[in-house]
């Protein structure tokens, strides 16, 4: 039985592994590691799960809150022969979730809980079709973290987390997993309908971030762009139809505008992930955005040719993919 399960979470006894060292990591590595302050008691045991091929000791960081404080964070690589994690937060972008667990999960006993914080939609299913028996969660985030350069990890603003069970052995767990990730000072809260909570936020990823790569611009400069305005309305009506035929309950398509156009405006000036992919070489998580409703389009018997449209015209754009982290 893992140590989770054992009845002390958040306690201090437990220990949070970390698969993904990418932004998003080591903000929840550092926020679990310092805890808020002066509440010691708060303070997790956390390390990131090792590479397969690297063999660093620990990785040494600056996290800057909002506020602009800078706090030194060491956290741990994991030793799998010596190491019994009680919880495991999957930090990689959606393109590596499933051959990175599946690089993990044998050292890991299946009582121990998953928490997924990938992008989009569809890399979570995967996950709990593919590992049905293990406790597997699903996060919704809205807090932004970046790192501007080698050593400095920064948050930049804070958001919300919900965290919802996609399989039905983390049903039990989610409200322990909730106080041990909210003990952190970070907002954390359980949602019992996590499927349409990653719609709400994929309807903004799909309304910005392939407009943003495609334009090579940061997230405002989408709003006047012609070929932003060309298409924004049938992303919508895609969305809306693709909502409505899973089921799930969805405004009309201007509205759904005016919500992606709200977080445009508020991120005005922020380069969205699929941006940042595309200047970076990297692999981008357009099959899990437009991608994931076109497909599901498909599976529905729904047009979709305007998100597949978007998705093939970025997937142009990653020409030369290079190795992805988050
Ligand atoms: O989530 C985002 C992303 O960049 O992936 C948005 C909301 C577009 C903010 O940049």
């Amino acid at each position: 039985m893992s140590r989770f399960q054992s009845g002390q979470p958040g306690a201090g006894d437990g220990l949070t592994a970390i698969l993904g060292a990418g932004a998003l990591g080591q903000l929840w590595a550092g926020y679990l590691a310092l805890a808020p302050a002066g509440n010691t008691a708060a303070r997790s045991r956390v390390g990131f799960v090792e590479r397969p091929g690297t063999n660093p000791a620990s990785l040494c960081y600056q996290l800057q809150t909002p506020q602009g404080q800078a706090s030194e964070v060491s956290v741990s690589f994991l030793d799998p022969a010596t190491d019994r994690p009680s919880l495991l937060l999957v930090t990689t972008k959606a393109t590596d979730v499933l051959s990175a667990l599946k690089a993990t999960l044998p050292s890991l006993p299946e009582a121990v809980p998953l928490v997924l914080f990938q992008n989009g939609m569809g890399s979570q299913q995967a996950v709990a079709a593919q590992w049905p028996d293990r406790p597997v969660l699903a996060a919704s985030t809205t807090e932004g973290a970046n790192r501007p350069e080698p050593g400095l990890t920064v948050h930049a603003g804070r958001g919300q987390t919900w965290i919802g069970a996609m399989t039905p052995a983390a049903e039990p767990l989610l409200s322990q997993i909730v106080t041990l990730l909210g003990n952190t000072g970070l907002a954390v809260m359980p949602e019992p309908d996590i499927r349409a909570r990653l719609w709400q936020k994929l309807i903004i990823n799909a309304g910005i971030n392939a407009f943003t790569a495609l334009l090579d611009c940061p997230n405002g400069g989408i709003l006047t762009a012609p070929f932003y305005l060309q298409w924004i309305d049938g992303v919508c009506k895609e969305l809306h139809q693709v909502m409505i035929a899973e089921g799930l309950q969805s405004p009309g398509a201007g509205e759904l505008r005016q919500k992606i156009e709200a977080v445009a405006r508020s991120t005005a000036t922020n380069t969205s992930s699929m941006r940042a992919d595309v200047l970076r070489g990297r692999t981008t998580e357009i099959d899990y955005i437009n991608g994931y409703v076109a497909d599901r389009g498909k599976a529905l018997n729904i047009a979709t040719p305007v998100n597949q449209m978007l998705r093939q015209q970025v997937q142009q754009l990653s020409v030369t993919p290079g190795p992805s982290a988050t």
